[in-house]
C-alpha cells in the first residue's frame, strides 16, 4: 500500500522520538519510497526542537548553503556613455533533483542550478540586464519585485513567459532601493514557486547603508515533497537544519546584516526569531531607518526586510521560525558567536 506523507505525520515521527518510541514515516515518491530521517531531542532552549540526522549531499546537490548565506552576484559591470552602471546577468532555469534531506530527493525547477537562485545585487539606478535562458521542461519565466514596465514583469500574457529552449532578456532600471526578489510566474504558480524557482534580489541606496561587519541573505521556503500542496520542510536557503549542522560563525561585537526574504508556499505566514539578542528591522529595506526593535518578525509570502544586530556574548544561539512546527520540520539554525 503506498502511503503518502503529511506534515503532520513528520511531526508525529519527531514527537514519537522524543517520546522515546521508534517513529518513522514512509514517504512515497516518484522514484520509490523512501524513509523519513531520523529525529531526534536537542536539548537548546526551553522547547524541545527535532533535527535532522545526517548530511545531504551537497556536491551532488551543486550547491551548499554555508556558501549561498554570504553569496552576492554583482553580475558583469559595465559604463554605458550616459555615465550608468550596467549590470548583466546570466540566468538559466534546469530541472535538478535535490536531495532535501539525507535520503529524500525531490525533483526541483532551479535558476542555476540552485536553491534559492542567485541573489542578484545592484545599485538604485543601475540598468540592469538578465540574459534569461530556459533549460527546463516547462515554460519559466523571472518575475521581479521593483519597478518597471508590464513588458518586463515576466507574467502570462508578456513575453517574459518562455518555452523550453528560448532566451529572453529582461532590462529595467533598479529601483527602488530596498530588498526584493524574483520568482517565476508561469501557471500554476504555485507550483513552480514551491519547486524551487525564487531568489532575493538586493538594490543599495547610492548612498549605502550603515557599515556591517558580516552580511547574509536568508530566503526562507519549504517542500512538498508528496504534492498534496502542503510544506513537508521548512528552511532557511533551501536544506532544512542546515545552519543548525552547521552554525555561522560571528564574533562578539560584529556587526551583522541580514537580508530575510520569505517565499515560502502554501503557509500563510513565516517568522524569523533570535535568541538572546534584539535586532533593528528595515521592512523591505526601503527606509535607513529601522521601523522597530524586536527578536522576532513576521512576513507572509514575498515579504522581506533587513535585520541588523551583534551579539555582546560569546556562545551559540538559536535562530528558527516562531512557527514552532517550521522549526521543527528543518526552519532552525545557529550562530556561533565566537570571542
Ligand atoms: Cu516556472
Amino acid at each position: 500500500m503506498k502511503a503518502s506523507l503529511s506534515r503532520r505525520d513528520f511531526l508525529q515521527a519527531g514527537v514519537l522520538t522524543l517520546l522515546g518510541t521508534a517513529g518513522a514515516a514512509v514517504i512515497h515518491r516518484a522514484s520509490g519510497e523512501a524513509q523519513a530521517p531520523p529525529v531526534h531531542q536537542m536539548d537548546h532552549g526551553d522547547s524541545a526542537m527535532a533535527m535532522a540526522v545526517g548530511e545531504v549531499d551537497h556536491t551532488k546537490n551543486g550547491f551548499n548553503p554555508t556558501d549561498i548565506v554570504a553569496d552576492f552576484d554583482y553580475g558583469k559591470a559595465s559604463t554605458l556613455e550616459n555615465g550608468q552602471t550596467l549590470r548583466e546577468y546570466n540566468i538559466y532555469t534546469i530541472n535538478k533533483d535535490i536531495e532535501v534531506v539525507p535520503g529524500i530527493v525531490y525533483p526541483a525547477w532551479t535558476y542555476n542550478g540552485r536553491i534559492p537562485g542567485p541573489t542578484i545585487r545592484c545599485t538604485e539606478g543601475d540598468l540592469i540586464r538578465i540574459h534569461f535562458r530556459n533549460g527546463s521542461s516547462h515554460p519559466h519565466s523571472m518575475h521581479f519585485h521593483g519597478i518597471h514596465t508590464a513588458q518586463m514583469d515576466g507574467v502570462p500574457g508578456t513575453p517574459g513567459v518562455i518555452n523550453p529552449g528560448e532566451s529572453f532578456t529582461y532590462e529595467f532600471e533598479a529601483k527602488p532601493f530596498g530588498l526584493h526578489l524574483y520568482h517565476c510566474h508561469a501557471a500554476p504558480l504555485a507550483r513552480h514557486i514551491a519547486k524551487g524557482l525564487y531568489g532575493a534580489f538586493i538594490i543599495d541606496p547610492k548612498e549605502g547603508r550603515s557599515t556591517v561587519d558580516r552580511e547574509f541573505v536568508m530566503v526562507m521556503s519549504g517542500f512538498d515533497i508528496d504534492f498534496d500542496d502542503e510544506n513537508d520542510f521548512y528552511a532557511v536557503n533551501a536544506i532544512p537544519f542546515h545552519y543548525q549542522l552547521h552554525p555561522i560563525q560571528i564574533k562578539v561585537g560584529e556587526k551583522v546584516r541580514i537580508y530575510l526574504v520569505n517565499i515560502l508556499e502554501f503557509d500563510l505566514i513565516n517568522s524569523f526569531h533570535l535568541h538572546a539578542n534584539f535586532f533593528h528591522y528595515y521592512p523591505t529595506g526601503t527606509s535607513l531607518t529601522p521601523s522597530e526593535y524586536t527578536d522576532i518578525i513576521m512576513q507572509t509570502q514575498a515579504q522581506r526586510g533587513i535585520l541588523e544586530f551583534s551579539y555582546k556574548y560569546p556562545g551559540s544561539y538559536m535562530f528558527h521560525a516562531h512557527n514552532t512546527e517550521f522549526a521543527e520540520l528543518g526552519w532552525t539554525g545557529n550562530f556561533e558567536v565566537v570571542s
